[in-house]
């Protein structure tokens, strides 16, 4: 399979997050990508290369899967939060204050003009933060995903998107999760522009894949699983439980598989089973994975207790559906061991 890397993932290089009252070091860190792009070195899987993707392509497929007034947030977040204070070039932008949606939803038709305010109203967390370069480095990484899924509607069994920030947790008009925008949702919507009819999503990382739940939830034509740590004590908390499945015409194409904290490989790949009997079942005709690896036992921000040597077992496994895959990078944050899990994923899938 063809890896399409982002050489501009390192203008995203945040310092710090918040977590529970504290700043602290950021997981999700430039050298995740350099682990990966190592290990491809060391064990090939095919060519490795930039998208090569128009500009114009690239924001037709965004204005497919994020809201236009979201969009134009992004590109000019950086600009407005220097300009409320020219020493915030020295730091990166969180929201703290946020809009909650009471019985009667919440006002979206007027925002604050305050730009910390207005961060809220599309945001989730105070754990994503938002550099100077994120727009741009988020903005190429999708040209990845969406170059991925050229690629395999073209013909090729598989492809894979190599980029950062990551992008399952970024919804149709939020970011949050240390994600901006999401690559996954790219590729499904760029495999069904293409003509696949129906595309599964089976996101494997270990955080529920909120954001592209959201931007499928009331469409038939993309199925959207992902296994997680459960919600009610996992992150990101508010969204990901098995009761959610779908609404309107998307009723009934929404799998949520979540498991306990310090679930280890045998109920993992069971659930894994569970969700691939599910994509047969609609007959997709595609499958995208946000591939996350934190799942794994090493993982410092979570729960489940896979070995690397699962890896090369899931992607086995992903092969046996016998579908064009695309992949994308997720999360995974046991930083040393990031390339040999994914590229045993992917090595597992393709030989
Ligand atoms: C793509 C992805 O995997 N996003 C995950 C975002 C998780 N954000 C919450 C991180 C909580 C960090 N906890 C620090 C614990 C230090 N002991
Ligand atoms: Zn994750």
């Amino acid at each position: 399979m063809k890896t399409f890397y982002n050489p501009d993932h390192i203008l995203h290089a945040a310092r710090q997050e918040m977590f529970r009252g504290r700043m602290v070091a950021c997981h999700e860190v430039p050298a995740r990508f350099d682990f990966v792009m190592r290990e491809l070195e060391r064990r090939p899987l095919g060519k490795v290369l930039q998208p090569s993707i128009s500009d114009i392509e690239l924001d037709a497929i965004l204005a497919s899967v994020h809201s236009e007034r979201y969009l134009n947030f992004l590109e000019g977040a950086w600009a407005e939060w220097v300009a409320m204070d020219p020493a915030n070039v020295e730091r990166d932008a969180l929201p703290s204050v946020w809009p909650m949606p009471n019985r009667h939803g919440f006002r979206t038709d007027r925002l604050p003009e305050n730009f910390a305010a207005r961060m809220g109203a599309f945001a989730f967390d105070s754990g994503c933060p938002l550099t100077a370069g994120s727009w741009t480095a988020a903005r190429k990484g999708a040209a990845c995903a969406m170059a991925a899924a050229q690629d395999v509607a073209a013909g090729a069994r598989s492809a894979f998107a190599l980029t950062r920030p990551p992008g399952h947790h970024a919804g149709p008009d939020f970011f949050g999760g240390y994600c901006f925008l999401n690559n996954a949702a790219v590729a499904a919507q760029t495999l069904r522009d293409k003509g696949v009819e129906r595309v599964a999503v089976l996101d494997v990382d270990y955080h529920h894949g909120n954001g592209t739940q959201t931007i499928f939830y009331e469409r038939p034509d993309v199925l959207t699983i992902s296994i997680h740590g459960d919600p009610l004590t996992e992150y990101p908390y508010y969204l990901g439980h098995a009761d959610e499945r779908g609404a309107g015409a998307g009723e009934g194409f929404n799998l949520n598989l979540p498991l306990a904290h310090g679930t280890g490989f045998m109920p993992w790949i069971r659930a894994l089973d569970q969700a691939l009997d599910a994509v047969h079942h609609y007959k997709a005709g595609a499958l995208v994975v946000p591939m996350g690896l934190d799942t794994f036992e090493g993982d410092p921000i979570s729960g489940f207790t896979l070995k690397s040597g699962d890896y090369t077992t899931i992607g086995r496994r992903l092969a046996d559906a016998d579908l064009p895959t695309v992949f994308t990078f997720e999360g995974g944050y046991a930083v040393d061991e990031v390339g040999v899990n994914a590229v045993n994923l992917l090595a597992g899938f393709q030989n």
